[in-house]
């Protein structure tokens, strides 16, 4: 429950109607009997066996035994939270959407990010693509951009999906690896189905390690329609683009966290809006005419495309805002059923193939999932009225009174009855269709690799190495020497350095193919070119007795007016006391914290400091350097790191004569957020 916020909205008031409050209230069972004893069975004697008539006992296991559904067969380990989307103006030009015309409406969303790979109970800082999957509850229906934090895709038609998940997913015959795809079926997929390059890049990238769910972009991938009230359609990608700019994890620091912390993300997400530090993403929009459908040398109906921003720019039009955790996990975020085939009036599909095979599996699989009456659950119903003829099914919730369900009809005056488009009705869009039905692949789908090369141009340096040593990882970690090879010829056609960087160091052959001549570079596709503040960064603050009390005091809330949090990290749990007779309460011992969660570390030390204190505050130095990170450190703590050797180096901070000097000197850093240069300096 979430009684320390308000921020209520006609799906927030809808869902109250279904949550219950057991607090205080007597114990029953399902058919409401009071129950006096919940914890002996009921048996002949007292040392006899169980009597089958124990109708409570009965009850109580065979609920509990049927307490889970299926996991998503992807995107299973997920985390979800309510908010609001706000225009920034009327988009009535683009599409006759409520949502989209109207900026006094505050639109309720519920937004449910996962990780692909990985089951239920997988580790959350995997490399991975994230879903980023929003449900807009409008006034014309609910409306789904079901889109991933990558905007292109490994396959052009849906047929292929079963494929490609059997091959990420753990290998059948052990199982192993859970959520990774550094295996051998993974690479096998992607070199003998070249449509993945653009796909491989990114996801070799960082942008496969955010730094939390409310640091990376969303996107609709696919090409989708808007259309206006004078009937007039354009093609739009969908953008989300989070205010706090696009950050990532270096790969070692996501490994460990993944140990530290295997809920991660969902913890960072949950604590924040907690805190009512509430994530804000921009919704954009590119937008093309229908003439210009051919105006790319790629087709805009392929997945693994994406639209340069420079040529085709993002225009933002509006905010979605997350305020709010849920009440229940399974009830809401397991329960929720996304679509993107959930469109209302104003948007409307294309011919995309991938995205025609979406609108078949993500309805199939709610049905075998959740079950035939998925829509009535309280998560997934819309806050607009619906009235049908559909009925029954199993686990009916709504009675639906009255003895006619059928359309054409006299005895209900032929209602519920139908809309025109003119009066809010939803009319597909006439879109011309021709030519002979073919299983083919279009010659307009064929170029894979120049926007795989586009996407490399467009990398910073410490992006181009952290790419490498992604490959490198990943196809060390392939048995197959053929696979390895195999992939490594596929990069050749994209980048020969990059292909034979990588081919050293897993001991395969340079390529002998001819790398792809495109130059062209999309500044945008950079997350060195993102912004930076230090909002809602974490820093962590080791302290130890007599540490100087008035100073550390003042150098912390200059940080908390900023915006940073404060974790304050002892040898051992409780208060910790300094000069002036400053008291401080510890949030994490040094056991229970650990070296890789925070964005930063300031290390303040004391007076009386044992030898573990200081072997373990060197350990989180060492960890937090290796990461690139910020560091400060008070004359004590600058004593303690003194012989890792790093005082002087980028981004480590020592405390003067004066802290708001310091103060403000380590929110720079934290600004910053990682110190490349490093790399050049150890
Ligand atoms: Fe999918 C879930 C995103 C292609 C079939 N997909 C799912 C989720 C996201 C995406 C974010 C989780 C939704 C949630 O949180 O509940 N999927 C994508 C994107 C794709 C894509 C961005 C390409 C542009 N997916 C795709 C294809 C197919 C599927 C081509 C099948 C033809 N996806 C599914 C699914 C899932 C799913 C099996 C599993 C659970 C679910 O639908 O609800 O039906």
């Amino acid at each position: 429950m979430n009684e320390n916020t308000d921020n209520s909205n006609k799906k927030i008031d809808q869902l109250k109607a279904a949550e219950r409050d057991d607090y205080d209230q007597p114990l029953s069972s399902n058919e409401g009997v009071k129950i006096s004893n919940d914890e002996d069975s009921l048996k002949a004697g007292d040392r006899g066996p169980t009597l089958l008539e124990d109708f409570l006992m009965r009850e109580k296991l065979s609920h509990f035994d049927r307490e889970r559904i299926p996991e998503r067969v992807v995107h299973a380990r997920g985390f979800g939270a309510h908010g609001i989307f706000k225009l920034y103006a009327s988009q009535q030009e683009l599409s006759m959407a409520s949502f989209l015309v109207d900026p006094s409406l505050e639109t309720p969303v519920f937004v449910r990010f996962s990780e692909v790979a990985g089951s239920k109970g997988a580790n959350e800082t995997n490399r991975d693509v994230r879903g980023f999957a929003v449900k807009f509850y409008t006034e014309d229906g609910n409306f789904d951009l079901v889109g991933n934090n990558i905007p292109v895709f490994f396959i052009q038609d849906g047929i292929k999906f079963p494929d490609l998940i059997h091959a990420v997913k753990p290998e059948p015959n052990n199982e192993i690896p859970q959520g990774q795809t550094a295996h051998d079926t993974f690479w096998d997929f992607i070199a003998n189905n070249q449509e993945s390059a653009a796909m491989m890049m990114w996801i070799m990238s960082d942008r496969t390690l955010p730094r939390s769910f409310r640091f990376m972009e969303g996107f609709g991938v696919h090409t989708f329609r808007v259309v206006n009230a004078q009937g007039i359609s354009r093609f739009v990608k969908f953008h989300w683009k989070p205010v706090l700019g696009i950050h990532s994890f270096v790969w070692d620091e996501a490994q460990k966290i993944g140990g530290a912390d295997p809920d991660f993300h969902r913890r960072d997400l949950w604590e924040n809006i907690e805190a009512g530090n509430f994530p804000e993403y921009e919704l954009g929009l590119q937008v093309l005419e229908e003439k210009d459908e051919f105006a790319f040398d790629f087709d805009i109906l392929d997945a693994t495309k994406l639209w340069p921003e420079e040529i085709v720019p993002v225009q933002i039009i509006g905010k979605m805002t997350l305020n709010r955790n849920v009440a229940n996990v399974f009830a809401e975020t397991e329960q929720i059923a996304l679509h993107p085939g959930n469109i209302v009036r104003g948007i409307d599909f294309t011919n995309d193939p991938l995205l025609q095979g979406r609108l078949f599996s993500y309805t199939d699989t709610q049905v075998a999932r959740v079950g035939t009456n998925y829509q009535e659950l309280p998560i997934n119903r819309p806050v607009c009225p619906v009235h049908n003829n559909q009925r029954d099914g199993k686990s009916r919730y709504t009675i639906n009174t009255g003895r006619v369900a059928y359309h054409n009809n006299s005895l209900a005056d032929n209602t519920p009855y139908t809309v025109p488009g003119t009066k809010g009705g939803f009319v597909t869009y006439p879109s011309t269709v021709e030519g002979q039905k073919l299983r083919v692949t279009a010659p307009s789908f064929l170029d894979h690799f120049s926007q795989a090369r586009l996407f490399w141009n467009s990398m910073s340096p410490v992006e181009k190495s952290h790419i490498i040593q992604a490959f490198s990882f990943e196809l060390g970690k392939v048995k197959s020497m053929s696979v390895r090879q195999q992939v490594i010829d596929m990069m050749g056609n994209i980048s020969t350095l990059l292909a034979t960087t990588v081919a050293d160091q897993v001991g395969a052959q340079a390529p002998q193919v001819k790398e792809s001549q495109n130059t062209q570079s999309s500044p945008a596709l950079s997350m060195a070119n993102t912004v930076f503040y230090p909002n809602t960064l974490k820093v962590g603050v080791i302290i130890a007795p007599g540490f100087n009390g008035p100073s550390t005091i003042s150098i912390l809330n200059e940080w908390i007016r900023v915006g940073l949090r404060i974790v304050i990290i002892s040898q051992k749990q409780g208060v910790v006391e300094g000069t002036d007779g400053v008291k401080i309460k510890v949030d994490d011992s040094l056991l229970t914290g650990s070296p890789v969660v925070y964005d930063g570390l300031y290390i303040v030390g004391g007076t009386y400091e044992d030898p573990y204190f200081v072997t373990k505050t060197q350990q989180y130095a060492a960890e937090q350097y290796n990461h690139f990170k910020p560091i400060g450190a008070s004359t004590y703590g600058a004593a303690i790191i003194q012989n890792l050797g790093i005082l002087g180096a980028p981004g480590v901070i020592v405390e003067g004569e004066n802290p708001s000097d310091f103060a403000s000197q380590f929110i720079q850093a934290m600004t910053k957020q990682r110190f490349w240069e490093r790399a050049q300096y150890s």
